[in-house]
């Protein structure tokens, strides 16, 4: 949905992650490992991602592109 790139943040609406303890869906603000792979994507960009509780912060580990 956003990508903040200077704040290492994203935007994401996505669907329920149970890993995550998200039982529903919801748009939501990530933290990212790495800004640098903010640069693969853009806002209105459907994309798959991983995330992980990182010192209690929801951090993506992982992003990429979808069509
Ligand atoms: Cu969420």
């Amino acid at each position: 949905m956003k990508v903040d790139q200077s704040a290492g943040k994203i935007t994401i609406k996505h669907g329920p992650a149970k890993k995550l303890g998200m039982d529903q869906g919801m748009t939501m603000v990530y933290r990212v490992q790495d800004p640098a792979m903010l640069k693969a994507v853009k806002s209105g960009d459907k994309v798959k991602f991983d995330a992980d509780q990182v010192n209690g912060q929801y951090t993506v580990t992982k992003i990429e592109k979808t069509k």
